[in-house]
C-alpha cells in the first residue's frame, strides 16, 4: 500500500506577521489581510459559510461540477497530475478522481498538517494514485517545488478564491498558473459571477450572523498575534458590494471612537471608521475569460448554473 509524502516549503516568521498586522492596521483606510482570518476557528466558521442557504458559491460551484464533470474530463484526459491549489480537506478533487483518473495528485495549502488525515485516507481510497501534500503559501506567488513532478499537469482552483485577489493580483496568478502548468498544462477554476446586490450582499451578512462571527474572528487574532487589545463587542461587520470596482468588500466598523493599542503602536479609530478585512470580486464571463487570455491561455471553455450565478472555466 502506497503512502503520501509531504514537503513544508514555508513557515510564517511571527515578527514578520507582527510587522505585517501593525503596518495593515496603521494605513489608511486601517486594513488586516484576509489571509488571517483562517485559523482553526476562522476555518471552521468558513466551512459553516459554506452550508448557510444564502451563501451560494459552494454549492452552486458543486452542482456545475455534478453537472459537468465527464465533459470537462473528456477535454482534459486521463492520467494527468491533478495539483489542487488549496486542497484543504481535499473533498472537492476527491469527487474528480472517477471522472478525471489522475495519475498524480499533488495537494497544495498553507500547512501540510491541514493536509495529512485527508491524503491519507485518499490515498486508502485510491491506491493507484501517487499522492503528494505540499505545504506553501501561494498567495504572493505561485511556484510549485520539483517534487510537484512532471507529466501533463492538471492545476485546479476551485471556490472563487481568485475572488480575494486584486484583478492585477489575479492576472500575475494566471500567468504563474500558465507558467507551472508547462507545455500542455490546463487550469480548472471556479469564479463567482455579478448578480443583483441583495443575493452578494446577504451571501456575505446572512442572518444567523456566521460570517460576522468570521470576520470579527479577526479581532481575536490581531489580539493573540499582535498583543492588541480589541474587544469584539466595539466592532460591527459589514458587509457590501462596491460595484464599480465589482466586489464583495468586508470590513470592521468601530461602534464607538477608541483606541487599538499593541506594543510599540497604536491606532485611534473614530466612530464609525472601519478595518476593511476582505474583497471578494465578482466577475463576468467575459472579463474573466479576457484575464485568461491576458494571461496566455488560448484555449478556454466555461461552464455555468442556469442562473448564471457561477462559472468553471477550463483553460489551456
Ligand atoms: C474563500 N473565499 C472564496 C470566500 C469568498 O466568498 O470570498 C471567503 C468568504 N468571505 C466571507 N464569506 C466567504
Amino acid at each position: 500500500m502506497p503512502s503520501p509524502q509531504f514537503i513544508q516549503l514555508h513557515r510564517e516568521d511571527d515578527a514578520a506577521l507582527r510587522q505585517e498586522l501593525a503596518q495593515g492596521l496603521l494605513g489608511q483606510p486601517a486594513s488586516v489581510s484576509p489571509k488571517f482570518l483562517y485559523d482553526a476557528l476562522g476555518s471552521r466558521l468558513f466551512d459553516a459559510i459554506t452550508e448557510l442557504p444564502e451563501y451560494y458559491p459552494t454549492r452552486t460551484e458543486r452542482a456545475i461540477f455534478d453537472a459537468h464533470a465527464p465533459a470537462m474530463a473528456a477535454l482534459v484526459g486521463p492520467g494527468r497530475t491533478l495539483i489542487d491549489l488549496g486542497a484543504g480537506s481535499c473533498e472537492k478533487a476527491a469527487r474528480l478522481f472517477p471522472v478525471m483518473q489522475p495519475a498524480r495528485y499533488v495537494a497544495v495549502d498553507i500547512s501540510v498538517d491541514y493536509l495529512r488525515q485527508a491524503l491519507a485516507s485518499l490515498q486508502r481510497q485510491h491506491p493507484g494514485v501517487e499522492m503528494l501534500g505540499v505545504g506553501a503559501d501561494f498567495s504572493s506567488a505561485l511556484e510549485l517545488p520539483r517534487e510537484a513532478g512532471g507529466g501533463e499537469r492538471l492545476l485546479f482552483y476551485p471556490g472563487s478564491s481568485i475572488g480575494n485577489f486584486t484583478p492585477e493580483a489575479a492576472l500575475r496568478f494566471l500567468r504563474q498558473a500558465r507558467q507551472e502548468g508547462g507545455a500542455g498544462g490546463a487550469l480548472l477554476i471556479g469564479v463567482d459571477l455579478v448578480k443583483a446586490r441583495p443575493v452578494l450582499e446577504l451571501a456575505y451578512d446572512d442572518p444567523l450572523q456566521v460570517t460576522a462571527a468570521f470576520n470579527l474572528n479577526l479581532l481575536r487574532r490581531l489580539n493573540a498575534l499582535l498583543g492588541c487589545d480589541a474587544r469584539l463587542e466595539d466592532f460591527a461587520h459589514v458587509a457590501l458590494f462596491n460595484e464599480a470596482a465589482s466586489r464583495i468588500e468586508m470590513h470592521l466598523q468601530a461602534r464607538r471612537d477608541l483606541t487599538l493599542h499593541w506594543p510599540g503602536g497604536e491606532r485611534r479609530l473614530a466612530a464609525g471608521e472601519r478595518i476593511h478585512t476582505e474583497n471578494s470580486y465578482k466577475y463576468t464571463v467575459g472579463g474573466f475569460d479576457g484575464l485568461l487570455r491576458e494571461a496566455g491561455f488560448a484555449r478556454t471553455t466555461c461552464w455555468t448554473d442556469e442562473r448564471r450565478w457561477f462559472a468553471v472555466f477550463l483553460a489551456s
